[in-house]
């Protein structure tokens, strides 16, 4: 019981003593301001002058000071300055992003700010290579990779904290260059590669839960690159790799089965991407192996559009610099105006982005950190602003950058461990982008999502 008295007695002292000390505020110095010194006043009377308090250091309650002179007085004395001893913390303060304090006084900390929150999606095996995202009418994610363990196909579909997965097809080595689109019924359908014989160019899709498996290449050593786009129709379209052919196929599955084009090139495709636009009508960035005339040993390897309006495929070489584009994506627009994110990959290995205008093709620079801009995907939103996620190889990190027509942002996502292989990008129903990437030091299928802290008005 003594202690507890004491205990009361200096808390009733040091209560009375905060009491005199941070709030009487007056005039102690009997000028026309009511408290200009740094000292408080110890007269005990508000404002004994009368004439107010017209300084910067005092208080227009009239009973309190700004200890930290930031020109508001603390809340607790009736002003707005939620914290009197950090000049930097006022209501007319600028918003410091994602460090959990409230800069401007508004009651909430970081609002309007913007942030990636992660998740691992799938644990099991060594899983997420290849990875492919894509957005249904509905606004559910779904995720095709490969599981590099088992050599199975499997699928992700969900939203962040509530995936469910399964293995569509297990047969086999089956699951490489796995390539997701919705039809407009939220129907998942993927197309993938199967290397060996009785391998190919493949499509499966789901009715109800079950997953069906379609051939489309019908050759020997194709399907190699496959990469897919969902038509308006929806009908899947795909390009992918025919060894033998100095060029491209173009598939379209029609409701009597797969059509399948031909398209010949001067050099060998590598890496390669497909987008349609709202007519279907088919873009195609890819890597394109040349033979340099001067000598019959040297290569080079440039980035090549391919557009096709029904008629005849044109072919367009758009950067003939001597190795460009061991990664490269180009983006669905519905203007039919095609995006391509691609890298340098000789001696600057950086990230660019080029775009046609209905005129001239545009170039910017995304990325020139170390070596970055592997494993990209651009996206398009509906207001224009352009989204490239990639991994910056020198830093192993999952990189995003923006692009509004003017400016470039850069933003990490992810740098914890050896993350950002493999990515895939989409924008979501409110806008924000999201991305389905692999981690290479957990052998793990992760996504990020940007969320933005609601504005207090
Ligand atoms: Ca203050
Ligand atoms: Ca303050
Ligand atoms: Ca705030
Ligand atoms: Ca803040």
């Amino acid at each position: 019981m003594k202690a507890l008295a004491n205990l009361f007695l200096s808390l009733l002292l040091v209560t009375l003593f905060l009491f005199s000390s941070a709030c009487d505020g007056g005039d102690d110095d009997d000028d026309a301001n009511a408290d200009d010194d740094a000292s408080p006043d110890d007269d005990g009377a508000a404002d004994d002058d009368g004439a107010g308090d017209d300084d910067a250091s005092d208080d227009d309650a009239g009973d309190c000071w700004d200890e930290d002179e930031d020109g508001y007085n603390d809340v607790i004395c009736g002003g707005e300055d939620c914290n009197d001893s950090d000049p930097s913390i006022h209501p007319e303060a600028e918003e410091i992003c994602i460090d959990d304090i409230d800069q401007d006084c508004d009651g909430t900390a970081d609002d309007g700010c913007t942030y990636w929150k992660v998740e691992t999606v799938d644990i099991s095996g060594n899983v997420g290579q290849h990875a492919s995202l894509a957005l249904s009418p509905d606004g559910v994610f779904g995720i095709a990779y490969y599981d590099a363990a088992a050599k199975d196909l499997k699928y992700a579909q969900g939203t962040f904290g509530d995936w469910e997965i399964t293995t569509p097809v297990a047969e086999g080595d089956v699951g490489q260059y796995a390539s997701l689109g919705f039809d407009s019924t939220g129907k998942p359908g993927i197309a993938y590669y199967k290397p060996g014989s009785g391998g190919g160019a493949f499509y499966t899709d789901r009715s109800g839960s079950v997953w069906k498996v379609e051939k489309i290449s019908v050759g020997v050593l194709q399907g190699k690159y496959i990469d897919l786009a969902m038509g308006t129709d929806d009908q899947p379209r795909v390009i992918y790799d025919d060894y033998f052919l100095s060029g491209f196929r173009y598939a379209t599955r029609t409701n009597s089965g797969w059509q399948r084009e031909e398209i010949d090139t001067v050099g060998f495709l590598f890496n390669r991407a497909l987008a349609l636009d709202s007519y279907n009508r088919p873009t195609v960035a890819a890597q394109v192996r040349r033979l340099i005339d001067y000598d019959p040993d040297i290569y080079e390897y440039h980035l090549v559009v391919f557009l096709s309006d029904g008629g005849p495929w044109i072919e367009g070489e758009l950067d003939a610099r001597p190795h460009v584009a061991d990664y490269v994506d180009v983006a669905s627009t519905p203007d039919g105006l095609p995006w391509i994110s691609y890298t340098e990959d000789h001696t600057n290995k950086d990230l660019y982005c080029a775009w046609w205008d209905g005129v001239d093709w545009w170039q910017v620079t995304l990325d020139e950190e170390f070596s970055t801009g592997q494993y990209n995907s651009i996206a398009r939103r509906d207001d224009g602003l352009v989204g490239v996620s990639y991994y910056n190889e020198s830093l192993a990190t999952l990189m995003y950058a923006e692009f509004d027509g003017v400016q470039v942002k850069v933003e990490t996502v992810d740098n914890q461990g050896e993350v950002g292989q493999h990515t895939s990008l989409v924008f979501d129903q409110s806008g924000n982008p999201a991305i389905a990437y692999y981690d290479f030091s957990s052998k793990t299928l992760k996504f990020a999502e940007r969320v933005q802290i609601e504005e207090v008005e």
